[in-house]
């Protein structure tokens, strides 16, 4: 553990999983004392002086959490599917930033005809874990791409024939004239815990996981 002491980490990142997790912050009485979307501090203090939130990159939350610079986070799923799960427990759904990890393809492309033509499909995705046990799950063969951004981009210049992307409002696809043709899976965001922190600082830690669990029901 790197953090010996009183107190706890909560790694969060900003925008919709920080906007979502302060109700359950606040359900325990805690406030945040500077807004992490306005102030550029990465490290902020709360109400609680036990418990202080970093700022980190969405996909950056396992690794604090798994190597002792946080004993909590929360972290959505396509996020978790896609790291490994080492050190890790995952309590709760917290049931935020929910959306569905989907197949999609340009308007007007024959998705089924496309699957069943038994040619290999060119599949771009930051996601590369889900989309392979997706695809491996429905026997199709399918090339791999891995992209980190802007995935939309890929069918409509010809580097790919669908892409695997998260979709909440599907206004980002109508934009790009893509449409979704098949769910990979739901999307939700977790409370994870470091199975270590859970251990050392069970009397800091386990208040937390039930406050939270509290609020869900
Ligand atoms: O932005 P950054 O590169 O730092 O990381 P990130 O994109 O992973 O972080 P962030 O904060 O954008 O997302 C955090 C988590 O929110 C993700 O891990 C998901 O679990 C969840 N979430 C929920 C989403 C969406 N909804 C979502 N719509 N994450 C991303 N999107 C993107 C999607 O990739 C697509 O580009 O929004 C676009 C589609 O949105 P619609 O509304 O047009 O369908
Ligand atoms: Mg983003």
């Amino acid at each position: 553990m790197a953090k010996s002491g009183g107190f706890v980490t909560m790694a969060l990142s900003k925008g919709r999983i920080l906007e979502d997790t302060l109700p359950f912050l606040r359900g325990m009485g805690i406030e945040l004392i500077d807004d992490p979307e306005k102030s550029r501090k990465l490290i902020v203090e709360t109400s609680d002086p036990k418990l202080r939130i970093i700022i980190v990159r969405a996909s950056d939350v396992p690794t604090y959490v798994q190597r002792g610079a946080a004993e909590l986070g929360v972290a959505g799923k396509d996020v978790l599917i896609e790291n490994d799960s080492e050190g890790l427990l995952e309590p709760l759904d917290l049931k935020i930033a929910q959306c569905r990890l989907m197949v999609a393809v340009r308007e007007g492309v024959d998705y089924e005809a496309l699957i069943n033509s038994g040619s290999r499909l060119r599949v771009a995705t930051k996601y590369v874990k889900a989309a392979r046990d997706h695809f491996a799950n429905k026997g199709a063969q399918v090339d791999l791409i891995k992209l980190y951004g802007s995935m939309e981009l890929a069918p409509l210049v010809g580097l790919a024939d669908a892409i695997v992307d998260l979709v909440s409002s599907g206004k980002t696809l109508k934009a790009n004239k893509l449409v979704a043709v098949e769910e990979v899976q739901q999307i939700s965001s977790r409370l994870i815990v470091s199975s270590a922190a859970l251990k050392l600082k069970h009397k800091l830690v386990q208040p937390i996981i039930d406050a939270f669990e509290r609020k869900l029901r």
